[in-house]
């Protein structure tokens, strides 16, 4: 019979060798025609499914409530800096993305990660909190620089509420407002933030919608799928950032003396 020489690379979610490319097989002209979205793309380019128009849609939330946070956070500076500094679209874009990680916006995994572990384990939220304590780990999902619990973050409420309203089950993101009910007895900025709004919520769609056995979740919690969506929908920011910059032509940024603690 015949022998195919072996492959360099595997690839299952895309194929562009027909008349017309696919994503996870679906036509690009049925994507259109079927009015899909940004949400439906992602499903079937990440998951290889088409998913609910419930889940869909919070993709999309998702995506459009982290598309930019002002100018001040830690990616939108780094944009800034860099394209004040005369770089071009893609270096002020990633400088802004290389930003992103356990303190700032990259936080989503861990918080799927230790909110799923902790709840499969039914632990207490002082159970959890505390055992994390013990080990040295900020709970990721928890905490944030300028939210409080007399300020939350509009975002967090806007996730909770269409998940209240659309999904089968919430029962993560409960856990969570239950975890954070107790780390606020704790201190005052340590909301639930968006990163850990969306973690849980993530589980919850996972686990409520039907359209993921155990072992796929797991291993879409291990590899680390959710930071995608803090990334992909920064990125949208970051080259607004950027376009701003060179718009308003400001000159190369460099920090006040005043504003550094000279020290030895
Ligand atoms: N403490 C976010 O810290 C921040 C604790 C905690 C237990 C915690 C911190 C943290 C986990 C990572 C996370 C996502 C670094 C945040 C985002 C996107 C964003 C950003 C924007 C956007 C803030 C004061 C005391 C200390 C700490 C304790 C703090 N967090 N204990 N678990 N999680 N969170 N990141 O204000 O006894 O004094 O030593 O790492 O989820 O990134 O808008 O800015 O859209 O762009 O610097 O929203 O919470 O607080 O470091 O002064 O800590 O609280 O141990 O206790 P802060 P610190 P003690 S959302």
């Amino acid at each position: 019979g015949k022998v195919r020489a072996p492959t360099h690379i595997i690839s299952t979610i895309s194929d562009d060798r027909g008349e017309e490319p696919c994503y996870a097989g679906v036509p690009m002209s049925s994507i259109v025609e079927q009015g899909y979205g940004v949400g439906d793309v992602i499903s079937l380019l990440w998951f290889k499914r088409s998913l609910p128009s419930y889940c869909t849609k919070f993709i999309e939330i998702c995506v459009m409530l982290c598309a930019d946070h002002g100018p001040c956070v830690s990616g939108a500076h780094n944009t800034i800096v860099t394209a004040r500094a005369g770089k071009d679209l893609v270096s002020s874009l990633v400088s802004g993305l290389l930003t992103i990680g356990p303190r700032f916006g990259g936080a989503v995994d861990d918080a799927a990660r230790y909110f799923k572990d902790a709840y499969d384990k039914n632990l207490t939220p002082y159970e959890f909190v505390e055992s994390m304590k013990k080990k040295g780990i900020r709970v990721p999902g928890i905490g944030h620089r300028i939210k409080r619990g007399d300020n939350r973050d509009k975002r967090v409420e806007l996730l909770q509420l269409f998940a209240r309203t659309h999904f089968p089950s919430v029962k993560y993101m409960e856990y969570a407002v239950q975890v954070e009910t107790y780390t606020l007895s704790k201190a005052n900025n340590l909301v639930l933030n968006v990163d850990g709004a969306i973690g849980t919520l993530f589980l919850d769609l996972l686990a409520g919608s039907g359209m993921f056995n155990k072992p796929e979740i797991d291993e879409i919690v291990e590899i680390g799928y959710l930071n995608g969506l803090f990334v992909l929908a920064r990125s949208i920011g970051l080259i607004g950032h950027t376009f701003d910059q060179k718009r308003l032509k400001q000159p190369l940024y460099r920090h006040p003396w005043e504003d550094v603690l000279y020290t030895k």
